[in-house]
């Protein structure tokens, strides 16, 4: 790290005690900016890096809820409007038993720069709760999103700040949260979430945004090459929303997906992921990869362990932070990796990057990989504002147009700073520059 952010970064541990993914976070940002302090000290004497690393608001609150025994449940609910130098505060929510102010923290930072290299008019934020839906039933879900948007609503607005999904929050939590909001405020304004279903206000293509978005930024990095997906062997961890739809459309495009995974194992299966069922076990019936193996002949389960043994060319991260460590790596190396591209956010550790780009793997970062949720997110909110919808093929050639554009803005900006190729300094670099001079000329707020 150049020598003048070192205060910065030490200033951001000392305030924010604990929060270790929000300091990595920080840090693997400030490790690219070196070089953009030097050409243009503006931005340190208005002190625009220690300002971003500082949420603009951060709201911490209780969610009292009843379960279906009539027991009192109690979680905690998080809102972190981080920066709205280009728009209102946008970023998902998420629902997970690991979720505190750290996770949601390092979530929102990284949303920042990523929403900013979608060349789209959206600020920055996170959200969510350490709730676990996981086993519960729809009326308690709905009974915890009902009191979760009870004290949130008040904070919410389309031009103010605007969740959407992440883990755990899928459109049924959605339209939860919507119809509380919609009740309290006595107002149907469709642009203060996105993710909602079609027939409420939600756009085609948001549900596969993001597993297809990232699947068109490897596509750019491999035609950047003279290369193609066609007949290439991935693995995708996960088995959710971005790992779905990355399937999806990796099949689309020829390549061949021979595992993926949940938080108790993966599975195997070289003929290549049967989506029909896999959609039908994870999405209609809320199972397991397990039952995925358990009905499919040829596939085989592994509990626990590691997806990352599975040799492939194409490795995309699509599960949770630093899930793919630096042995990890290594086994990936071994096997003849060529390519990793986070699909999740943060989901390769500072160790396992370093160790994949010394060993000529490339690698692209989750801020620019994984951009096209929400930049379908702000088609979203276009379309809501001008009470308009536009068509499945309108909407998914936008996402492509889009991620090919951060893709390009990403290698562009690589060039101007001399890193050729690096992905990771030309998608920090490019998402601070748009928020930076945004904020210098909005002056000290
Ligand atoms: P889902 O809840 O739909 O799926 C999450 C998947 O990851 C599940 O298979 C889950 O397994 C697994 N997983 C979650 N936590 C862990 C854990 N601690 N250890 C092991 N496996 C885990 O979430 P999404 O698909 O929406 O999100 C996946 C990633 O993509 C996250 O990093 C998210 O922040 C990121 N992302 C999501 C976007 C979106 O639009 N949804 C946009 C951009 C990024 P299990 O069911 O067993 O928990
Ligand atoms: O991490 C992310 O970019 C998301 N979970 C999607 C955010 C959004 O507002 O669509």
């Amino acid at each position: 790290m150049d020598e003048r952010l070192i205060p910065v970064f030490d200033e951001v541990v000392t305030r924010n005690p604990g929060e270790t993914e929000f300091h990595q976070a920080v840090r693997e940002v400030l490790e690219s900016l070196g070089p953009v302090v030097t050409k243009h000290p503006q931005y340190t004497d208005a002190a625009v890096i220690r300002r971003l690393c500082e949420p603009e608001r951060q709201i911490i609150f209780r969610v009292p809820w009843t379960d279906d025994t009539g027991r009192v449940q109690l979680n905690r609910g998080f809102r972190v409007e981080f920066n709205s130098a280009l728009g209102p505060y946008k970023g998902g929510l998420r629902f997970h038993p690991s979720v505190y102010l750290g996770i949601v923290k390092f979530l929102g930072f990284e949303q920042i720069f990523k929403n900013s290299l979608s060349g789209l008019p959206i600020g920055g934020g996170k959200g969510g709760s350490d709730f676990d839906p996981k086993g519960r039933s729809d009326a308690e879900v709905m009974r915890f999103c009902q009191s979760f948007m009870t004290e949130l609503y008040r904070h919410l607005g389309e031009h103010t700040d605007v969740p959407a999904g992440d883990i755990g929050v899928g459109q049924r939590e959605l339209g939860y949260l919507f119809g509380q909001y919609k009740r309290i405020t006595n107002r149907y304004e469709s642009g203060v979430l996105t993710g909602k279903g079609l027939s409420w206000g939600g756009s085609q293509v948001r549900t596969e945004a993001t597993g297809y978005g990232t699947v068109f930024f490897v596509d750019e990095m491999l035609r950047h090459t003279g290369d193609s997906l066609d007949g290439k062997r991935v693995v995708v961890s996960g088995s959710g929303n971005v790992a779905i739809y990355a399937i999806e459309k990796l099949h689309e495009l020829g390549a061949r997906v021979v595992a993926c995974s949940d938080s108790g194992g993966y599975v195997v299966d070289e003929d290549g992921i049967d989506l029909d069922l896999l959609k039908e076990i994870k999405n209609a019936q809320r199972g397991r990869v397990a039952d995925y193996a358990a009905r499919r002949g040829d596939a085989h389960y592994v509990a626990g362990g590691s997806i990352w043994q599975v040799p492939c060319e194409i490795a995309l991260p699509c599960a949770t932070q630093n899930e793919l460590d630096g042995t990890h790596a290594k086994v990936l190396v071994e096997n003849g990796c060529q390519i990793v591209a986070e699909g999740a956010n943060m989901p390769t550790t500072p160790e396992a990057i370093r160790f994949l780009r010394d060993a000529g793997v490339r690698f692209a970062p989750g801020k620019a990989v994984n951009a096209g949720g929400v930049a379908t997110s702000a088609l979203e909110m276009q379309q809501n504002a001008s009470r308009d919808s536009w068509t499945f093929e309108h909407t998914e050639a936008r996402l492509a147009e889009i991620m090919r554009s951060i893709h390009d803005s990403a290698l562009e900006t690589a060039d101007e700073y001399d890193v050729p190729g690096d992905y990771v300094a030309g998608a920090n670099i490019a998402g601070f520059t748009r928020v930076a001079d945004a904020m210098l000329a909005l002056g000290l707020v």
